[in-house]
């Protein structure tokens, strides 16, 4: 993260929220590849300031807006006793607004859960149930929520036609000649022909919900006091989806044996195990609660993600890393090369996540 955000954070930030360098302490936070992130300590306590990345949100007050909207949805849920999570709530600043506008850049308060810790690799089949089924908590609180108040914060985020459009803008541009890098790669990718078309016919048929559409392992805040989740972070892209994304990341980041941009990938493995505990703690939650074409699409929805967001870190590869946050110049290549064979891998196991799926009983 870079130094100056930082510094714009201790001096321009804080002192929206009565705090500054004489009463507090500010300190990098997460693993996110988007925001910028820092866990504020202060003497009224702490809390998480977060810069919301322009490039991506071009409508930041909306994402602040949407997470409003959800959070008093999910409390009132909570007071029903029908969500049995936290809500992360948002905290005003000295204008009692949610957002504080600095240099022309949105940055927001985020109450802090003390004793919780995030989790970057699953360790246990019961880990992952648990992980599952904390994601299906949050998608069945939201089943009556009324998705027409949010705003779409990124049009057709996981429309995978409109991501292989975008690979094919960025291949036909070749901005910043990488294409000789990764032309085997890209090749492979509009290959897919008959996955491509398994997906649209699903998209077609399959019923919009409110899932939260960035699913992984780390966007969940586990208590420190029993290691169970205790709150779903990360709102900024909850719209109306299918759930075969939401189970389809948790597949993608809890199920490969290396990080998403390990490149040791003669090792690569997938834990079945634990995508078997994925499927029976979705399921146990929502089984009775989706259609048959629902449950059905969460085999698919396996193999999608990690395909998709191979395709979206190839793309920003090719037009020179200005989307995810990178450390090396190839960084965005080793990822794409990561969940493009994640995704292969899925694919040669595809009757056995079949029958995870389909042969699942309480
Ligand atoms: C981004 O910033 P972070 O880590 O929450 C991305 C997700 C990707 C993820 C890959 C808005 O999420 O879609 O799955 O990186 N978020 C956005 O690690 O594009
Ligand atoms: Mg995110």
């Amino acid at each position: 993260m870079s130094k100056a955000v930082e510094r714009t954070a201790i001096n321009k930030v804080l002192p929206h929220y009565h705090c500054s360098l004489n009463n507090s302490t500010v300190a990098p936070l997460g693993n996110g590849l988007i925001n910028s992130t820092f866990l504020v300590r202060s003497i009224n306590g702490n809390f998480v300031l977060q810069k919301i990345n322009p490039y991506v949100f071009s409508k930041p007050a909306e994402v602040i807006n949407n997470a409003e909207l959800i959070n008093n949805h999910l409390l009132s849920k909570q007071a029903q006793g029908q969500y049995q999570l936290t809500p992360m709530r948002q905290i005003k600043n000295n204008l009692e607004s949610v957002f504080s506008l600095v240099e022309n850049e949105y940055w927001r308060a985020i109450e802090y859960i003390p004793n919780c810790y995030t989790v970057e690799v699953v360790e246990t089949p019961e880990q992952a149930q648990q992980v599952a089924n904390a994601f299906a908590k949050f998608t069945y609180a939201l089943g009556d929520f009324p998705a027409h108040e949010l705003t779409t914060i990124i049009p057709n985020f996981h429309s995978l036609n409109h991501r292989l459009l975008q690979l094919q803008t960025a291949v036909e541009k070749n901005s910043c000649d990488r294409l000789t890098l990764c032309s085997e790669l890209v090749a492979f990718c509009f290959a897919q022909h008959q996955f491509i078309e398994q997906v649209a016919t699903l998209e077609h048929n399959l019923p919009l919900r409110v899932t939260h559409n960035d699913t992984k392992i780390n966007n969940l805040l586990f208590s420190a006091n029993n290691n169970k989740p205790i709150a779903v972070i990360d709102l900024d892209t909850c719209m109306p989806g299918f759930i075969m994304h939401d189970f389809g990341d948790m597949v993608r980041t809890c199920c490969s044996n290396l990080p998403e941009d390990g490149t040791n990938l003669e090792k690569m493995q997938v834990r079945e195990d634990i995508l078997s505990a994925l499927a029976q703690g979705y399921l146990g939650e929502l089984d009775t609660k989706i259609s048959v074409l629902e449950k059905q699409s969460l085999v698919i929805g396996a193999q999608l993600l990690p395909f998709m967001i191979g395709i979206r870190f190839l793309t920003d590869f090719i037009d020179g890393d200005k989307y995810f946050h990178t450390d090396y110049k190839s960084h965005n290549l080793d990822r794409a090369k990561n969940q493009i064979k994640l995704y292969s891998s899925l694919q040669e196991i595809q009757p056995k996540i079949q029958e995870m799926i389909v042969n699942f009983t309480q």
